[in-house]
């Protein structure tokens, strides 16, 4: 069984009021974005505009949160919870985006907890994992990766609704991706990583996607990886190519 191309775009912290409603112009105009069943688009922008996107995205679309609260909602200011995003009718959220993890410091364990709570709730969540650029000159990368996603397995039963996303630290938003060989060598690994620590079903089944410095000129030479399961976009998924990357993994 082929796993269905992923694709997210992670809008981060950024538009208006107006640039959302051009982007979502753009992707509900463009007819040749791929049906449901052979690619998964999830969109996500800053919780503000969530409403915004949501009910005004063409239905085959999905929309994701950025981030969530730990757990139940409260006296947390400034969090927002899983169960506002259920409420609210949003199905996915990005966790562990190394943007949280290094300038929140948001750690290995705080971040699998989110995850296990989101998941609680029938949130399906995209987890992000990456090594720096320090990590990886050190040798340590694919040891700083087993460690992010052994303290996500630990708190995770049910994979069917959890999407790794292998996001080196030194490629995000830099305009230096990963190369081809670079990333399926990190996802085929972490791929092995998923079969003797969890299941080789789970192995199998998993959807693993790269992120950083994606675009349309590298995604279809990424996307012919054999473990390269789709992307999380940044910079280009605020760009009208967001519809050739897209459209690579067909
Ligand atoms: C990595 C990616 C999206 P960019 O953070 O999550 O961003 O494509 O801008 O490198």
């Amino acid at each position: 069984i082929g796993r269905k191309f992923f694709v997210g775009g992670n809008w981060k912290c950024n538009g208006t009021v107006d640039e959302v409603k051009k982007i979502v112009n753009l992707l509900n105009g463009a007819a040749d974005i791929p049906p449901k069943d052979k690619v998964d688009v999830v969109i996500s922008p800053p919780f503000v505009f969530l409403s915004q996107v949501k009910s005004s995205l063409r239905p085959d679309l999905s929309v994701a949160a950025q981030n969530a609260w730990v757990q139940k909602g409260g006296a947390f200011t400034g969090e927002i919870s899983a169960e506002m995003l259920v409420n609210l009718g949003i199905p996915w959220v990005i966790l562990g985006h190394s943007e949280r993890r290094l300038l929140l410091k948001e750690s290995n364990e705080f971040v699998a907890d989110k995850v296990a709570y989101a998941l609680s709730q029938g949130i399906k969540v995209i987890a992000c994992i990456g090594e720096t650029l320090e990590q990886r000159e050190s040798g340590q990368a694919l040891k700083i990766i087993a460690e992010q996603a052994k303290a996500i397995a630990a708190k995770v039963s049910d994979w069917n609704n959890v999407v790794l996303a292998y996001e080196p630290v030194w490629a995000i938003g830099t305009g230096k991706v990963a190369t081809p060989a670079q990333a399926q060598e990190v996802h085929a690994d972490l791929r092995k990583w998923l079969k003797t620590n969890v299941s080789p079903k789970v192995a199998e089944s998993a959807r693993i996607i790269y992120g950083g410095s994606v675009s349309g000129a590298n995604c279809v030479e990424l996307a012919g990886q054999p473990d390269v399961d789709g992307f999380l976009v940044g910079g280009a998924s605020l760009k009208p190519e967001f519809t050739d990357i897209i459209k690579a993994g067909l």
